[in-house]
């Protein structure tokens, strides 16, 4: 059995369109000879890092690896030289697709010069059945630098299929979105999902309401930010009437954005709840109830359970008790990369998933997720960005004494990373500027803090803790 079951069936039409992004158009025939020989062009090696640009050498390159059975390790393409060269390093990528980037060593994929019939073909004789990550996806903790998540092919099937099930997505469907394609979202929902079921992909490159809009469509996948933008254009929003379903995920979607979406597209938005580690757990369906503010029930194969933060006891289903959600099911992780402590410590002594989001659930199973419970997860844009490593890469700056960084509420961004540094002396002009600059060089252009605030000094209680709770 294929994880790409739709893509390399071989009773399927060859010339019909697969995936377009922007301009660029991919045939069936067109991505599968060129994924084969990509992935011929991996034999022997380890990981692959992809910088993840949007465009179709992306696609081929991703594709092309998991056919090959070589774990696939999406580089953010707005990734500072320090980011890549962790990255890079942590994963042991031994091979890099894409432009080069400054500093990474690595040798690049050349696709095999094979005739068709010659190339691998490693999918198709069982790669669901391959030991070990299909995907290595990079992601914040509450503490220290990003850990490399291993996904196997069958989890991804596992949570693939759940969601096909909930959203009744066939090959019928047309997929539109422009999210990144180095996170679940948008590579595995939104890349390998169209490739399993055999419904085309339009990726519009970025996601913009006006790029939206334009493209014909039956579901449409977005961040919160992406929908509020949508909702505050009324012309782009009104072309979706046409759709089938839209999708919200990866972060909250506020009440009212919700409500402002469903009267100008005549649609009452999916909700679905995920995390990196898990794939999407929690969803709304196509058939049932969608309830502004809560995400749904369980998916196919799923289980959670809400525990009390003191003392781990259940939780009423009352909708307004609230605790510690965790989850379990065939769509979770296999641990993180090379951090066996790490992996333990995320799972319970029996087994399940600890989410580190507040949870409440009602009587009919419906969830809602109240917030995280640490500060130091940042969701912005729909990005997961860990306080941690952009504290490590301001306090390396001689004019930063101390730094506490927070999300603080942004009606766009849902929360916009904010730095309160305690400054060596008074800081010079353009400092503020200098270190979102540091930040964006050094981590990512989408880690970037958006407020620098200087302060003389930051809360802390009787222990010396710094209390970020009192910034917000
Ligand atoms: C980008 N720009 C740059 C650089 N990089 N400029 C200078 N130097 C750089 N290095 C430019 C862009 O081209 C753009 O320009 C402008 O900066 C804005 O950048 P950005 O900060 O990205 O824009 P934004 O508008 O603030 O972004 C909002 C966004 C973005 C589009 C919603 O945050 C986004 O794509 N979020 C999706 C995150 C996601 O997919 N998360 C899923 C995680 P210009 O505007 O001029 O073109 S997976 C997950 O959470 C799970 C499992 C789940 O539940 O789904
Ligand atoms: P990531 O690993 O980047 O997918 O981030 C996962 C986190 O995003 C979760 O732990 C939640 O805090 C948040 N999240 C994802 N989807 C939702 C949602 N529908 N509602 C609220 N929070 C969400």
């Amino acid at each position: 059995m294929s994880l790409l079951t739709a893509l390399v069936d071989p009773a399927a039409p060859a010339e019909v369109e697969v995936v377009r992004v922007g301009e660029e158009v991919l045939s069936r025939a067109e991505l599968l000879d060129r994924a084969r020989r990509f992935g011929a062009g991996l034999r022997d090696a380890g990981p692959v890092a992809v910088l993840a640009e949007p465009s179709v050498d992306t696609v081929v390159a991703v594709v092309g690896g998991l056919l090959a059975g070589v774990p696939v390790v999406p580089v953010p393409p707005d990734a500072g030289p320090r980011e890549v060269a962790y990255v890079v390093a942590d994963s042991r990528a031994t091979c890099w697709a894409g432009p080069g980037r400054d500093g990474v060593e690595l040798p690049c994929v050349l696709p095999a010069d094979v005739a068709p019939a010659d190339v691998i073909s490693a999918d198709v004789t069982g790669m669901l059945a391959t030991a070990g990550p299909a995907l290595i996806l990079y992601t914040s903790g509450t503490t220290g630098e990003p850990k490399g998540v291993e996904l196997s092919a069958a989890a991804i099937a596992a949570g693939l299929d759940a969601l096909a099930e909930a959203w009744e997505w066939t090959a019928a469907d047309t997929l539109v979105h422009g999210l990144p394609l180095f996170h679940t979202h948008g590579l595995i929902l939104g890349l390998l999902g169209p490739l399993r079921f055999g419904s085309p992909l339009h990726h519009t490159v970025r996601p913009t309401p006006a790029r939206y809009a334009a493209a014909r469509g039956s579901i449409y996948f977005a961040v919160p930010t992406v929908w509020g933008r949508v909702a505050a254009d009324p012309p782009a929003a009104r072309a979706l009437r046409r759709a089938r379903l839209l999708v919200s995920g990866s972060a909250p979607l506020p009440v009212s954005v919700f409500r402002r979406l469903h009267a100008l597209t005549g649609h009452r938005p999916i909700e679905r709840y995920g995390m990196t580690e898990t794939m999407i757990t929690l969803s709304t369906r196509a058939d049932g109830e969608r309830r502004p503010g809560w995400v749904g029930r369980p998916v196919a194969g799923v289980e959670t359970r809400i525990r009390s933060e003191e003392g781990g006891a259940a939780v009423p289903a009352d909708g307004e008790s609230i605790g510690a959600l965790e989850v379990r099911g065939p769509m979770l992780f296999d641990g993180y990369l090379g951090r066996p402590e790490a992996t333990a410590e995320a799972r319970t002594t029996d087994g399940w998933f600890r989410t580190g989001d507040i949870a409440t659930c009602d009587a009919d199973g419906f969830h809602r997720i109240v917030g995280r419970a640490s500060t130091d997860l940042i969701k912005s844009g729909g990005y997961r960005i860990g306080s941690g490593e952009i504290e490590s890469v301001l306090l390396d700056h001689p004019a930063v004494a101390e730094v506490a960084v927070v999300g603080l509420p942004d009606p766009d961004l849902g929360q916009r990373v904010a730095a309160f540094v305690v400054p060596e002396r008074t800081p010079r002009d353009g400092l503020a500027d200098e270190l979102t600059g540091l930040v964006a060089e050094a981590l990512s252009w989408h880690k970037r803090p958006r407020d620098v605030v200087f302060v003389e000094s930051l809360p802390r209680n009787a222990m010396g803790k710094v209390q970020k709770k009192r910034l917000l």
